[in-house]
């Protein structure tokens, strides 16, 4: 085995005589002309995947013969053929179809474009990783987002923050002369769920990044992402033009800054003709930016979008912005700030807003933002990395988390108008769209810790190409691709993952309990974390617990947050009978005897959660147990023994915050269960 390096591209040797067979017989001659790097790349992964899946080297013939043939390209590399692509599945789509070509029977794979087909071998691939029939074919896809991409938080000293899988991937020492094997299969990886872009560096930036030397290295890892299909992005420190520039401000409306912006994008551009742009975090958590001279986020943004904008790149803003000294909720605060900007962005400007108003916590409401700027790109940002859910040792998969925020009703145009929608820009076509995802990856053997966080970067990638896709789809794809095809082994498993999510957040933080974690490290629990430096970095800021009761109310009795929402939604969750239990105390403060849809206090349903929470746990390292010898004995044991570290730290949990709101409920533990530990 190889640890889990190969991900979901390990393509495994297909078994049963009868399935081969099929495939065999229907891939035995290639037409794939390979003028371009991403075609030869394209034609490198078809060859590499049938020798290792079916021990097959298809001959390679110039026109069509013998039947049974594969032809892969664009109509341009496919000229001799006069093939034709229907324009509907645009720059980035891509054609898999079975068809007859001079009476012969042929399996097409093509695209408009070199990368259409890159996209297009990966997902053909994909059907003989997961044992589909290719007997008849007629897929055409395409991807919904324009931007899709990695967000790396990888700091020039290979420290990567909220990292938990090693260092930093890059190595900027060794850079540029040395081109890791790694930055390749990245690069396939991520091209193989249609990812086209990364950001190689934390937001919260180093100017040196900016230096001719810095620039160099990114040119070298630009060239291998190209190749894919990739392009690279840059965290930008909005005062590099101080530190680096030697300025005497970063103001962005005075000349000189601006003069300094647009040569450094000149000069990146020399280097990479095809540079992304920058992603930028600017007046949020002690970050400069431009209100510092008393300017807008819209006058920052803008100034660096003229710069990037005669070479076509984008600006992607972040709209995570909070701060101690503004004495509102901090659930309000990047609402106020962005929403009166609507409108007011260059169109290469996309803001960035993370899929809930706090900071990624295990379940939020969507962030009131989506829905609410009409006339701005909105980028969804979600965070692979699993800072507010067990790090790399506990099994979370996302996509469930995910997909609860893109298919959210905002109602902003009537009911239906989900999040993804808005993002999709489906009421506003002129807009660009995108979606980035805070990765998970480090230079752990199997890239992100925890054998199934891959399965993280993977959905976001697949839920990035299309935002409808059911995340059961997605984990049985990826399980199929990663582990096997064994039923026997999937489904359990399917059942392990889909559940995954839930179970943690009962265990942490249940009923719409958020940023009880334990202070800076964000691991464990602290709901008792008081005196974190600032009110907004306090558990008590947010649960609010007290001899009467619990939560936070964001009704017009309270903070009033609610009000950022659209009426039907401030309707729904303001009113305590419609208000889901998942979100209760994220907007009311209720008391502990309060009672609960279950027929339980609110304080017994707490305790339930908690309790249950653990309990899942049990269980599925009791159905893991289960399956010893349907996978490799490594990532077996490796498994095994993070769910038994996973149930430790879930039991901690679970006592830990039991224990600490007991200290207001005054009410006990109920009977039945255990005590705690
Ligand atoms: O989630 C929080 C993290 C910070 C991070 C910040 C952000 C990169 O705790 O470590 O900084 O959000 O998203 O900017």
């Amino acid at each position: 085995a190889d640890n889990g390096y190969k991900l979901w591209l390990g393509y495994s040797k297909v078994t049963g005589r009868q399935l081969t067979d099929t495939y065999r017989q229907q891939l035995r001659y290639l037409i794939f002309p390979a003028a371009s790097v991403q075609l030869n790349a394209a034609r490198a992964e078809l060859l590499t995947g049938l020798n290792a899946m079916l021990d097959l080297k298809p001959a390679e013939v110039k026109d069509i013969k013998g039947g049974q043939t594969v032809v892969v390209g664009t109509p341009q590399s496919l000229k001799a053929l006069a093939i034709t692509v229907p324009d509907s599945i645009g720059k980035e789509g891509y054609l898999i179809k079975k068809t007859l070509i001079n009476k012969n029977q042929c399996i097409l794979i093509v695209g408009n474009t070199d990368v259409g087909v890159l996209y297009g071998v990966f997902n053909f691939l994909k059907l003989i990783q997961t044992h589909r029939s290719i007997n008849e074919l007629n897929i055409a896809d395409r991807p919904r987002l324009m931007y899709r991409v990695l967000d790396h938080w990888d700091n020039l000293n290979r420290t990567v923050e909220r990292g938990y899988a090693g260092s930093s991937i890059w190595n900027w020492h060794k850079l540029p002369d040395i081109i890791d094997q790694r930055y390749i299969d990245y690069a396939r990886a991520n091209a193989s769920v249609g990812i086209n872009g990364s950001v190689v560096n934390n937001v919260n930036a180093d100017a040196l990044i900016l230096s001719h030397e810095y620039l160099l290295k990114i040119k070298a890892l630009a060239d291998v992402f190209r190749t894919y299909g990739i392009r690279i992005y840059l965290s930008v420190k909005f005062s590099s033009p101080i530190e680096l520039g030697g300025l005497k401000t970063a103001d962005p409306l005075d000349p000189e800054v601006k003069k300094w912006w647009a040569d450094k994008a000149d000069e990146i551009y020399r280097y990479i003709p095809d540079f992304g742009g920058f992603l930028v975090k600017a007046n949020s958590e002690g970050q400069p930016g431009p209100q510092r001279y008393g300017r807008s986020h819209a006058d920052g943004a803008n100034m660096l979008a003229d710069a990037l904008g005669p070479h076509h790149g984008i600006v992607m803003w972040r709209a995570f912005v909070y701060d101690n000294k503004v004495p509102d909720d901090r659930f309000k605060q990047a609402y106020n700030e962005f929403k009166p900007l609507d409108g007011k962005f260059e169109d290469n400007v996309i803001i960035q807003v993370k899929n809930g108003p706090i900071d990624f916590q295990p379940r939020e409401p969507f962030h009131p933002l989506f829905g609410a700027m009409p006339n701005t790109p909105l980028m969804m940002e979600f965070q692979l990395t699993q800072e507010y859910l067990g790090f790399s040792t506990h099994l979370v998969y996302e996509a469930p988390l995910f997909a609860e925020c893109l298919q959210a009703d905002t109602y902003r145009y009537g009911k239906g108008t989900t999040v993804s929608r808005i993002i999709k820009g489906d009421f506003n076509r002129k807009l660009i769209t995108g979606m980035t995802g805070v990765a998970n990856i480090g230079s752990d053997l199997n890239w992100c810790g925890h054998p199934f966080a891959q399965a993280n970067w993977y959905a976001f990638g697949r839920l990035a190409w299309n935002p409808d896709q059911s995340p059961a789809n997605i984990a049985a794809d990826w399980l199929r691709m990663t582990f096997n095809n064994d039923e026997s082994f999937l489904s359990p498993v399917k059942k392990i993952m889909l559940q995954s999510r839930e179970n943690t957040v009962n265990y942490m933080a249940p009923l719409g309990l958020h940023h009880i974690m334990g202070q800076s490290t964000h691991y464990g629990p602290g709901p008792w974390v008081d005196n974190a430096g600032r009110p907004d970095w306090n558990a008590t800021y947010y649960h609010r617990a007290d001899s009467v009761g619990v939560g936070f109310d964001r009704t017009n009795k309270g903070s009033d947050a609610l009000a950022q929402y659209a009426p039907e939604v401030e309707a729904n969750w303001g009113n305590l009978k419609s208000c889901p239990d998942e979100y209760l105390l994220w907007f009311h403060h209720l008391s502990w005897t309060y009672k609960m849809r279950s027929g339980r206090t609110l304080w017994d349903d707490v305790v339930w959660h908690y309790y249950a929470g653990v309990e899942s746990v049990k269980q599925m390292g009791g159905a893991w147990d289960k399956l010893r010898g349907k996978t490799d004995p490594e990532r077996f044991a490796e498994v095994k023994q993070l769910m038994a570290l996973q149930l430790k730290e879930a039991t901690t949990w679970r006592d830990a915050c039991v224990l600490y709101f007991q200290t207001f409920s005054k009410m006990p533990i109920g009977p039945g269960y255990p005590k705690p530990e």
